[in-house]
């Protein structure tokens, strides 16, 4: 018998169930996860005939014998509703011929059933129980997605549906006329549940109506092509980070419109922050086997940690569950590889070797370096960790012990890097946009075959080798659920230099963007380890590079050089470590809005002397550093 609780109804549309997990079949009624494969509708002489209803319905969005929300989802007539609803598919040139049924018991305002691109604006107002039809010509080319709504916005700005009716869309997918090429379609979704006097707030993020571990396990074999596209409606940003190789950016859009680059002005990135209510299609080739991560780079979109409240240790921790995300619901083929210490917005990625192999060796004697990790005596809850780059004689370590010094390789060289723990708990140390062989990646559970990336313990030690294969500016990281980690500093720059240039203050600037705050409301910025930005000098008409990272877990910073008024001049060079296409290679007002997970290089070349203010914000909460840059 499930014993079925009720957690909140403090209005007519939020309204939350949850049972405790029994092996049982989902219900015939139940909503099921849309993998986004199969379109709907039919399509016959250049018409998609298609007919959605507006329903609401229990959906488990990990195992399908885990914990279940009520929510409303839309469905095809006739067939279990979908998160993410139906995917509109269909040739350019075809006319779509819906119908929607509101079978809920309030009106509804549908979005989207239009020919694209379209007016953001209009929506379909349809009273409950009724029917509305929608016949179009579906427009140009491009990845877009329909929604509707049941609630009020809570705000002006917010735009996108967050509560009961938070998964209320669908991917609207124009093809261009003629072959295709294959892709996959991802749709993230995030729902937010309020607290109450009993319950505390959480989120249920999901890809395609699954949160990780439960999130479909994709197979390729090194050396593809793979084409996904990702749409994101959810009110929040999400900066989608690819382990281990870059992707390059096809195309951007919203739920509207879609503009596609051409070859020469893609953008190559291994996060791209993807804003509220936009879409994207990325294309990427996996060079190296191994097990790899499409994730979120917000802490609190997929830790495992106490203090996120992800969906499943909220049930465990309010309502006698008996094992969080991780545990006893794991899903199979996800957890083999016991890649588990993630949860929520993460895909895992299984990529084999080709069937021959030409295994690369390299008889060059690599450089060898040491990241020795210590943490400081006083431990507690803002604890700081201190990062030394040993290399030889030469030991390196910040000024400020809340963040790692840079670690400073060249293109091309071999590198080893021994990473040694002497914290008393486990760590893992994963370099940032490198592409490299994925037992050195720094995921636990990565690797190929018997070699498994471990966890590194308190006392042990682990070698990391690669070689870099492009200049720019990476990071390095720590990547356990651990969320003190990042707060407290076992992260920094990880620079890469052409052979035979230098790194050094007469030329560059490295800007770590980091928070001592473990939490989601992170007020407590840092700028390379320091709560206080001390005043930056530059030599007047000196040409430098500014390389921004933001390590911050936790926000999107907004870095502004200058005033308001007077904002300071830069030129973009380069994005997590790639160079930008000449489209964006531009010189611009210096304002930067930098997602965790993001690198971006500039060069700044101050002309008059003087002082100009420089301020990083947190564009969540609007906490602020403010600085000055003095040029003499
Ligand atoms: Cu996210």
């Amino acid at each position: 018998m499930p014993t079925t609780y009720r957690l909140r109804c403090c209005s007519a549309v939020v309204c939350l169930l949850s049972a405790l997990a029994l092996a049982q079949a989902p219900g015939a009624d139940e909503i099921v996860a849309n993998q986004n494969r199969i379109p709907a509708g039919k399509v016959e002489n250049g018409v998609l005939s298609v007919q959605l209803e507006l329903r609401s319905d229990a959906w488990h969005p990990e195992a399908e014998d885990g914990p279940k929300l009520f929510v409303q989802a839309f469905g095809e007539a006739g067939r279990a509703a979908q998160i993410p609803g139906p995917m509109l598919r269909m040739p350019e040139g075809t006319t779509v011929h819906a119908t929607v049924a509101n079978k809920l018991k309030m009106k509804a305002t549908v979005y989207g059933l239009n020919t694209r691109p379209g007016d953001a604006k209009t929506g379909v107002e349809i009273p409950a129980g009724e029917s509305r039809e929608f016949s179009f010509a579906a427009g140009a080319p491009g990845t877009y997605y329909y929604w509707a709504r049941t609630t009020e916005p809570l705000s002006v700005k917010l735009v996108q549906p967050l509560r009961a009716d938070a998964h209320l869309n669908g991917a609207f997918i124009v093809d261009p006329a003629g072959p295709v090429a294959a892709d996959r379609v991802f749709v993230i979704n995030l729902m937010a549940v309020a607290s109450d006097i009993v319950h505390p707030s959480f989120e249920v993020v999901t890809i395609n109506g699954k949160s990780y571990p439960y999130t479909e396990p994709l197979e390729y074999t090194a050396g593809d092509t793979i084409r996904w596209r990702v749409i994101n409606p959810s009110v929040s940003e999400h900066p989608m980070h690819l382990h281990g190789a870059f992707y390059q950016v096809l195309s951007q859009g919203t739920f509207e419109t879609n503009t596609a680059y051409a070859d020469g002005d893609r953008q190559s990135v291994v996060t791209q922050n993807l804003q509220p209510g936009s879409t994207m299609m990325m294309e990427w080739t996996p060079e190296h086997a191994g097990r790899w991560l499409f994730h979120c780079h917000f802490q609190f979109h997929v830790s495992t940690d106490e203090r996120v409240p992800v969906f499943s240790r909220v049930m465990a921790e309010q309502y006698g569950e008996s094992e969080p995300a991780n545990g006893a619901h794991a899903h199979p083929e996800a957890m083999g590889a016991t890649m588990k210490d993630m949860a929520g917005l993460v895909l895992m990625i299984n990529v084999k070797a080709p069937s021959s192999v030409p295994l690369p060796t390299s008889a060059a004697t690599p450089r060898k370096i040491d990241l020795v990790i210590e943490s400081d005596a006083a431990g507690g809850k803002s604890r700081t960790f201190s990062c030394s780059v040993r290399e030889g004689k030469k030991i390196v370590a910040s000024e400020d012990k809340s963040v790692g010094p840079p670690i400073v390789v060249t293109r091309g060289e071999p590198t080893e890097i021994t990473v040694v723990n002497h914290l008393d708990v486990p760590t893992t140390i994963h370099w940032h946009g490198l592409e490299l062989d994925s037992y050195y990646d720094g995921v636990v559970g990565g690797g190929t075959g018997n070699q498994i990336t471990p966890a590194i313990q308190p006392g042990a030690s682990f070698v990391a080798r690669f070689t870099p294969n492009r200049a720019g500016t990476f990071i390095y990281h720590s990547h356990t659920a651990d969320p003190n980690q990042l707060s407290g500093g076992v992260y920094g720059g990880l620079i890469v230099l052409e052979p035979g240039e230098s790194f050094g203050a007469e030329h560059d600037r490295l800007l770590v963007i980091g928070t001592r705050d473990t939490f989601f409301d992170a007020k407590r910025i840092t700028v390379n380890g320091s709560e206080v930005l001390s005043p930056m000098l530059f030599n007047r008409s000196a040409t430098y590079r500014l390389r921004v990272i933001n390590m911050a877990p936790n926000f999107v910073a907004d870095v502004q050089l200058g005033s308001n008024e007077h904002p300071g001049r830069w030129r973009a060079l380069g994005k997590d470590g790639a160079r930008l296409p000449s489209r964006l290679a531009k010189s611009g007002d210096a304002l930067l809005h930098i997602a965790s997970g993001e690198t971006y290089d500039f060069e700044f070349r101050p002309d008059t002397p003087g002082e100009i203010p420089w301020q990083i914000e947190n564009s969540i909460n609007k906490s602020k550093l403010v600085g000055k840059i003095v040029v003499q």
